[in-house]
């Protein structure tokens, strides 16, 4: 049984910001299925597609993006008791501040794991670590990623210092 990621936006026009995500699982090969549904504008379906997933034993962790007043995340936790990793994102006259308070100031009793304001990748990489726990495969990929990863900041010594570099987040 393969696992799986379910990843749910609040709004197509969030994708941009998303695609780190299904980047950097398309590089561990790890399927996912990809939906949009708002918390607020499409609460009916946003509730059975999470029963469905809550269903399925090959979904082990569900991401959730949205910005503004962003519900998504902990509208989802209500339905399931699989993990839920929330990414606020940007885009708003506040700027991802709004997303982040909404997703990461859940009340006692129900948590989300939030990451950083558009963070995708990491929501990405959290969630191949929990995949890991039950996957060994998954987990020696994940720690060859993170030997690659390392070996690049360490090379970046020996290499002449630019100071127009710019740093990803
Ligand atoms: C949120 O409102 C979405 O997640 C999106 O970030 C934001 C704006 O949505 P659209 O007006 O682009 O559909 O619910």
């Amino acid at each position: 049984m393969e696992p799986k990621v379910a990843i749910v936006m609040g709004s197509k026009s969030d994708f941009p910001k998303v695609k780190a995500a299904t980047d950097m699982l398309d590089e561990f090969e790890i399927p996912y299925t990809l939906k949009i549904f708002s918390a607020h504008r499409t609460p009916n379906a946003l509730a059975d597609f999470i029963y469905e997933v809550d269903d399925s034993s090959n979904y082990k962790v569900i991401i959730a993006a949205a910005g503004m007043s962003a519900a998504l995340a902990g509208a989802i936790a209500a339905h399931t008791i699989k993990p839920v990793i929330g990414i606020p994102i940007s885009g708003s006259k506040l700027d991802g501040i709004d997303a982040l308070l909404s997703t990461v100031q859940m009340p006692p009793g129900l948590p989300v794991a939030c990451v950083g304001i558009d963070a995708a990748k990491n929501a990405a990489l959290q969630a191949i670590s929990i995949i890991a726990l039950s996957d060994e495969d998954i987990a020696n990929a994940l720690w060859n990623f993170r030997t690659a990863q390392s070996q690049k900041v360490l090379k970046s010594n020996d290499e002449p210092f630019d100071a127009e570099l710019k740093f990803r987040v």
